[in-house]
């Protein structure tokens, strides 16, 4: 793995001061080709023996726009996010010892990938304190066409913000109203495969739908510290939404 030549000081500095740190070569090339062919053998032979909320599909009920729970579907995938390197980076950043919490994708297909719509990841996950975070790794290449996630720098600050149902399949739940940001306040995610970004559960962050010929796959590890607890108020809101669009 690269994660061993990282600078974990700057990762951690980066994500404290902005709620997002933009990690460039985190996987090799190697490594990124051993996850997408998992994903692809995945999707291909296991997933349809797998209970429906281990996925979400695009609108057009078969392409895939979620995988979810990998962690429990899949030993290659769940002995991964076990990586020794990996948890040392990540323990900082969670403040104590990093638990998993979700092994997922985002894959954003080509020309039906459908938008995220603007919010924070907390409203779902419903952790205090809120020491839980994403890393995002770019399976393709991400460009500004095919739907970067754009993270608004800061806002991890904010705490909590008011939430909405949104509808939307695999995000049932966004922010009622989107704070303004200017534009040195917004990091779009331009990725090559391997780069990451490692995001704060309270980061506001978006894409838009992807209406290129070119597949956008992310790949995602969620953990929180192991002294987070479930908050009742944050896990009501995130139940009535998510019983509107489940599974997510
Ligand atoms: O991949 C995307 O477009 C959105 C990802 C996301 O919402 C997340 O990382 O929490």
């Amino acid at each position: 793995m690269v994660m061993n030549s990282l600078d974990p000081n700057t990762i951690l500095a980066d994500y404290e001061r902005d709620g997002v740190a933009l990690v460039r070569g985190f996987l090799s090339t190697d490594e990124v080709r051993a996850i997408r062919a998992e994903l692809d053998r995945y999707i291909r032979e296991d997933l349809a023996s797998k209970p429906a909320d281990a996925r979400t599909f695009e609108a057009d009920d078969t392409t895939v726009r979620n995988l979810w729970r990998l962690e429990v579907h899949n030993a290659f995938f769940r002995d991964f996010a076990a990586r020794e390197d990996l948890r040392s980076l990540i323990a900082p950043l969670v403040k104590g010892e990093p638990v998993l919490a979700g092994v997922e994708t985002f894959n954003k297909p080509a020309r039906i990938g459908s938008g995220v719509p603007p919010h924070q990841d907390n409203a779902y996950f419903c952790q205090t304190p809120a020491d839980m975070l994403t890393v995002w790794i770019a399976i393709d290449p991400v460009t500004e066409a095919n739907g970067p996630v754009t993270y608004v720098k800061g806002s991890h600050r904010l705490g909590p913000l008011p939430t909405k149902p949104s509808g939307v399949r695999g995000n049932s739940i966004g922010l009622a109203g989107m704070p303004a940001a200017t534009e040195e306040e917004r990091l779009v995610a331009l990725l090559e495969p391997g780069d990451a970004t490692i995001h704060h559960c309270d980061t506001i962050h978006y894409s838009a739908p992807n209406t290129t010929d070119h597949p956008r796959l992310g790949f995602l590890l969620v953990f929180r510290g192991s002294h987070t607890e479930t908050d009742p108020a944050l896990k009501a809101a995130y139940t009535a939404a998510v019983t509107m669009t489940p599974p997510a």
